[in-house]
């Protein structure tokens, strides 16, 4: 299968750098978004979002015509839908993005054409999306579960890169493909196959869905395992980057790191799919989310607790964002942390490090006893040191520094400054 057009519906995190690495491999691709504000940025040359060298990638192939967004799908040779999934009240999912998406694509399909799925979805959502596009389309025949072929070829293939390091990722990191039907997974690898350098893999659509849920459910419960460990250790006075490290000496053991608890949009959402979807089964899985959701709520306990024992009037608070070296705040438990400190303890002064951000977010920025600082300010007069997020940029300040003769509880491992 050939492709001299392909649009890209979504144009966020993951579906901005998909079209703009596809449009530099000689593609003319169309982005697509229902934000007339992202239209319009993506048009500029300019980006919305913050990715190392991905504004040198939208910039150079809009500037050639290769890239270009709009707020209308127009047709093309294959769509890919890269919009959230987000979940409703209860940890349901949330497939209405991609319904809309099914909806306005349908109108410009044509026979031939092939659309695939990327959103994180549930197990049965690529059936979901065909059946929506054979509500729209009744002229047009799309492949079923039976392994009927169709006119329009339909596959799964979820995104896989770690924010920080998508570029990369998306041409190095092997990828789970998945059709509706055999013939869908090749045309679906041949549209890969023209940026990926890492392995196609087929499956079925059903098999790809389950595979993104669970590669991010294993990771929640691991982190959950070394979260849990940190407050056994907290309960018996061990210190757990200590015990972790030496574990971690068995051939067969590999601990991840404790720390505030999980943030992103990714792995504190997508286990909650598998739960929703097996609720009786998923009972570890369930566990996981609720260990790790839990971290922040305790953290908090803890600085309150010092903070009334020692009478201490001003706090310093490491890091911010969801995780080290990013500069994203979305969902993360460093600002839930900041802001049951600040908001449970008005008297107090909390100045909040975070170099990556120039001004606090609205829960934090509302508080009166909340204010960003720089690392030195912070430790030139705090009474207690909250370590939440290792960015190296702090890790580097608190060496150069040295350590102060201040009160630390240090919940990411800020090396110098363990006690
Ligand atoms: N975290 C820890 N301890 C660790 C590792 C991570 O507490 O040892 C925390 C981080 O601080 C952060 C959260 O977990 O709050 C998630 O961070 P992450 O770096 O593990 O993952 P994300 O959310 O940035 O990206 C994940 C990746 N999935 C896996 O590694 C299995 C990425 O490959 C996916 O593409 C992405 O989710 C996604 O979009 O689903």
């Amino acid at each position: 299968m050939t492709f001299s057009r392909i649009s890209v519906v979504g144009l966020g995190y993951i579906g901005l750098p998909t079209a703009a690495v596809l449009a530099s491999r000689g593609v003319d691709v169309i982005g697509v978004d229902v934000n007339p504000k992202t239209v319009d940025t993506v048009n500029q040359g300019r980006v919305h979002i913050v990715e190392p060298e991905l504004d040198i990638v939208v910039q150079s192939t809009v500037n050639t015509g290769r890239l270009r967004a709009v707020g209308t799908p127009e047709p093309a040779d294959a769509f890919i839908v890269a919009v959230p999934t987000p979940f409703r009240d209860g940890h349901q999912p949330d497939l209405s993005y991609i319904k809309t998406a099914a909806a306005s694509i349908a109108p410009v399909l044509r026979r031939g054409n092939l659309v695939v799925l990327e959103s994180t979805s549930p197990v049965g959502a690529t059936e979901q999306l065909c059946q929506w596009l054979a509500e729209a389309r009744p002229d047009l025949r799309f492949p079923n579960h039976g392994g009927n072929p169709g006119d329009i070829f339909v596959a799964y293939c979820p995104e896989r890169v770690l924010p920080g390091r998508i570029l990369r990722e998306l041409v190095n990191n092997d990828r789970v493909i998945g059709g509706m039907t055999p013939s869908c997974t090749e045309a679906a690898k041949s549209l890969y196959r023209l940026f990926v350098q890492g392995a196609l893999l087929g499956t079925s659509a059903r098999t790809a869905e389950m595979a993104k849920l669970t590669e991010n459910a294993f990771r929640d419960v691991n982190i959950a395992f070394a979260n849990e460990l940190s407050l056994i250790c907290d309960r018996v006075g061990i210190n757990v980057w200590e015990l972790i490290e030496l574990a971690n000496h068995h051939p067969r053991v590999n601990i991840l790191q404790p720390g505030a608890g999980v943030g992103g949009h990714c792995i504190a959402v997508d286990p909650w799919f598998l739960v929703a979807m097996a609720p009786d089964e998923a009972r570890l899985i369930r566990t996981a989310r609720q260990v790790n959701d839990h971290k922040p709520a305790v953290i908090v306990a803890r600085v309150n607790e010092r903070i009334a024992a020692k009478g201490i009037r001003s706090v310093a608070i490491l890091g911010l964002a969801f995780k080290p070296d990013v500069d994203d705040l979305r969902e993360s438990p460093a600002v839930a942390i900041a802001r049951g400190i600040a908001a449970g303890n008005p008297s107090v002064r909390v100045d909040i490090v975070e170099p990556y951000v120039d001004a606090l977010p609205q829960e934090l920025a509302s508080l009166p006893n909340a204010s960003l600082v720089e690392v030195e300010t912070a430790l030139s007069r705090a009474d207690l040191v909250v370590g939440l997020v290792r960015h190296r940029l702090i890790a580097e300040a608190l060496e150069r520094l040295g350590a102060p003769p201040i009160d630390f509880l240090d919940f990411v491992n800020f090396v110098s400054y363990r006690r």
